[in-house]
């Protein structure tokens, strides 16, 4: 679909501030896939789509996860998890996206997982370095990722275990597995 229409199209979908860090991650993962050698415009596509069932109502999430069977068990975890795999689907139902890249960059945006491709490590660092995330030690991660890709994973997935262990929060595996995966990475 041409960047504009998709534009346009995930706009309707979200609050205004929520689409202008969709915004932020597309050209932060289109520099990103120059570097690191990934299709610029799948990383643009796959960006533009990330959280586009993010402003979606929690019931209507469900039900897009369980009409796939939710194989990535994330029913059984927060809420706010679910956004990543109903986004990939409804990339592919109503986006007509088919590339299998693309959609698992949408899919395991959130938790990661391990074995990540080059796209979908992407789509994770942008979504956790782009230019408005301004949590303490944001800009760290951001160095880290310039450096190497396999750095910047293993940086955002240490970033989000600490956050989450420090507000006792659950920790879904693919998580976990996204972080144990990225220390053997060399890139
Ligand atoms: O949608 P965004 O806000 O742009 O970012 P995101 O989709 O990466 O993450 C949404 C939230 O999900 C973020 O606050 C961190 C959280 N999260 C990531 N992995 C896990 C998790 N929350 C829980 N409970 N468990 C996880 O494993
Ligand atoms: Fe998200
Ligand atoms: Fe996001």
């Amino acid at each position: 679909m041409d960047p504009e229409k998709l534009k346009a199209e995930v706009k309707r979908r979200l609050p205004e501030g929520r689409f202008r860090h969709v915004l932020r991650v597309a050209d932060t993962a289109v520099e990103m896939a120059v570097r690191f050698g990934a299709d610029p415009e799948d990383a643009r596509t796959a960006a533009l789509l990330h959280d586009v069932a993010k402003a979606m109502p929690k019931e209507e999430l469900r039900e897009l996860v369980l009409s796939e069977g939710d194989p990535a068990g994330v029913l059984g975890f927060h809420h706010e998890l679910w956004h990543a795999p109903a986004g990939a689907i409804i990339a592919e139902r109503e986006f007509g996206i088919s590339g299998g890249a693309v959609l698992d960059a949408i899919r395991f945006h959130t938790t990661g997982r391990a074995g990540m491709g080059v796209l979908e490590q992407i789509i994770y660092v942008a979504d956790m370095t782009e230019p408005g995330r301004d949590f303490p030690g944001a800009e760290e991660l951001r160095q880290e990722s310039l450096q190497s890709l396999s750095g910047g994973l293993t940086a955002c997935s240490a970033h989000t275990i600490r956050y989450l262990a420090g507000k006792r929060a659950q920790i879904h595996p693919e998580t976990l597995a996204c972080y144990n995966d990225s220390l053997h990475r060399k890139d």
